[in-house]
């Protein structure tokens, strides 16, 4: 039809306004998706509870705006967000307004949502002339916001503008919301220390993938990271060190605000742990008071056996050795004093107290401890979390127990009634060496290849736990062999985007064949973005890679 009007202008120049007119009206404008936005639009990962294209294109052009239906601060924030991808890739100037006009613009409502997306879900419809995405809650607008990052073409993750590109979206419609309420990623910052710019980045990294938990191991036998104002030789002393004797490092009240903040901006809860009452020899060795025996100060043996020894942090990678002492008064003071600056200082409803392989520590002793914790956090206003051997003490309702290795130890919390997270070791330690001829990480629970780590189902793994207890899953990374934030990248890549799926996609909807044909498309947003990640045999990378 386009040919004939322009025969038909050629022939009768005469009828050009005439012919104009007809171009102007009848003409149909519709373009249809490319191969690329279809492939974007099927790639969404976590994959969503469901995601329908209608075959046309929406573009992003300069003239857009992103519009939201009021002046909520945190509505104001998610547009920011979105405005700052847009802009620095495009090149666009593009605004934020509470005016709606024009067409080709995103909008943003906190308005509308249907409520059985419950609280983290959202809607998302791209038509030829605008986007629109709703949500019930802020949380559920930004993972809206982060699906639709996907949908744009790769080159929205660049830092400049990018000249040329077509800024083009499949239309269609996506509805969804998360299987699972807990979604973590578990970063240890005591075995080696990350800054604060280098969580930044990590809550970027989780962020695109829907991930809503960051879980801070901020105290293990290697290291103390958390500035404690009663007990300053924590971190004066405890934080000099890293494994191997490398650099150490600690968070100041103000970097762990920062780190808070920035969390809270991408709807993330930060879960700090202070490892009790093993796993705490850098505390240990700050303040003699603490090592266990007689008040009277008695010789430690050297670090080469594995023994307190004051003023010096362990820098080996052994575990198992350190223990606090349940009969010393001292003891108590130290744990109320840093279990309530600590509650003081974040905002979340969480404190995580540890609880793991107290190898040393006397099973009566061990069991009485966590009781007290218990009763320390709830003081403080807070919900406690522990590691799966905590499952031993007097659980209840009210108490996390995260299941690592020991399905016994699961079951044990689930029949006391308590929540559960899933973290196992064989399939979600991250740390974990990906094959034999990995560089980097350890193997004591196995080689996790990409597909291991995908393939698995909390609701099913350990029998007989009810569905309702399990809140979600953890994927921890041990930084023991881990010094760079590139290290950490090649270990989440690309299994954490696997994981985010376990947590945010049900059972029933997800197949590793498919899923590894979306790695496949992710994987080139990564290259924008240089994640270092590893380039697994299991899936089909393709040419380039
Ligand atoms: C076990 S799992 C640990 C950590 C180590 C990790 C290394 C758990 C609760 N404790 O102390 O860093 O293995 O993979």
């Amino acid at each position: 039809m386009h040919y004939q009007v322009f025969k038909m202008i050629r022939t009768y120049r005469a009828v050009l306004p005439i012919a104009g007119f007809i171009l102007l009206f009848s003409c149909d404008n519709t373009k249809p998706s490319s191969p690329e936005a279809k492939l974007r639009f099927e790639s969404i990962t976590p994959k969503p509870v469901s995601a329908t294209m209608s075959g046309e294109t929406f573009t992003l052009t300069k003239d857009m705006k992103i519009v939201i239906n009021g002046s909520d601060k945190e509505l104001q924030n998610i547009a920011s967000f979105l405005r700052e991808k847009i802009n620095t890739a495009t090149g666009f100037d593009a605004d934020v307004s509470e005016e709606v006009s024009g067409s080709g613009n995103i909008s943003l409502s906190l308005d509308g949502a249907n409520k059985t997306l419950e609280s983290e879900g959202y809607e998302l419809t791209v038509e030829e002339d605008g986007v629109k995405i709703t949500a019930n809650s802020p949380a559920g607008l930004l993972w809206g916001v982060q699906t639709l990052r996907q949908l744009l073409p790769v080159e929205i993750e660049r830092s400049s503008s990018a000249p040329d590109v077509a800024w083009e979206i499949a239309t269609g419609a996506v509805r969804d919301f998360p299987e699972y309420s807990w979604r973590g990623s578990m970063l240890d910052v005591s075995r080696h220390f990350f800054t604060v710019e280098d969580v930044k980045h990590h809550i970027d990294l989780i962020s695109l993938y829907k991930m809503n938990i960051l879980h801070l191991h901020l105290s293990d036998d290697q290291g103390w990271r958390i500035q404690i104002d009663s007990w300053p030789n924590l971190t004066e002393i405890g934080s000099r060190n890293a494994v191997g004797g490398g650099k150490g490092g600690f968070y100041t009240k103000q970097d762990y605000t920062e780190i808070l903040n920035y969390a809270a901006s991408r709807y993330i809860t930060i879960i700090p742990e202070i490892d009790m009452p093993g796993h705490i020899n850098a505390a240990l060795v700050s303040y003699n008071e603490l090592l266990p025996g007689p008040p009277i100060r008695r010789e430690p043996a050297g670090p080469e056996e594995n023994k307190p020894t004051p003023g010096v942090v362990h820098t080996g990678i052994e575990v198992g050795f350190s223990t606090l002492d349940i009969k010393k008064d001292v003891t108590f003071k130290f744990v109320n004093d840093v279990l309530r600056e600590l509650a003081k200082m974040t905002p979340g409803p969480y404190l995580h107290i540890g609880g793991d392989e107290a190898a040393v520590t006397k099973k009566p002793d061990y069991i009485a401890f966590v009781n007290r914790f218990k009763e320390i956090v709830k003081a403080n206003g807070k919900k406690m979390v522990g590691w799966e051997e905590i499952a031993q003490a007097d659980v209840d309702s009210t108490i996390i127990v995260q299941y690592w290795s020991n399905p016994e130890h699961a079951k044990m919390a689930a029949e006391k009634g308590a929540k559960l997270i899933f973290s196992p070791a064989q399939k979600v330690y991250l740390d974990m060496q990906y094959d034999s001829t990995t560089k980097l990480g350890l193997h004591w629970a196995a080689y996790i290849e990409v597909d291991s780590s995908y393939m698995w189902d909390p609701a099913t793994f350990v029998e007989g736990i009810d569905r309702d207890q399990i809140l979600g899953v953890e994927a921890p990374l041990w930084s023991e062999t881990l010094v760079t934030m590139d290290d950490v990248e090649y270990m989440l890549f690309p299994r954490l985007p696997g994981v985010a799926e376990v947590g945010w996609t049900s059972a029933e909807n997800r197949d590793w064949q498919e899923y590894k044909s979306r790695l496949v498309n992710q994987s080139k947003r990564w290259e924008v973005m240089d994640i270092n990640f590893y380039r697994s045999p299991k899936v089909p990378w393709g040419a380039g890679n």
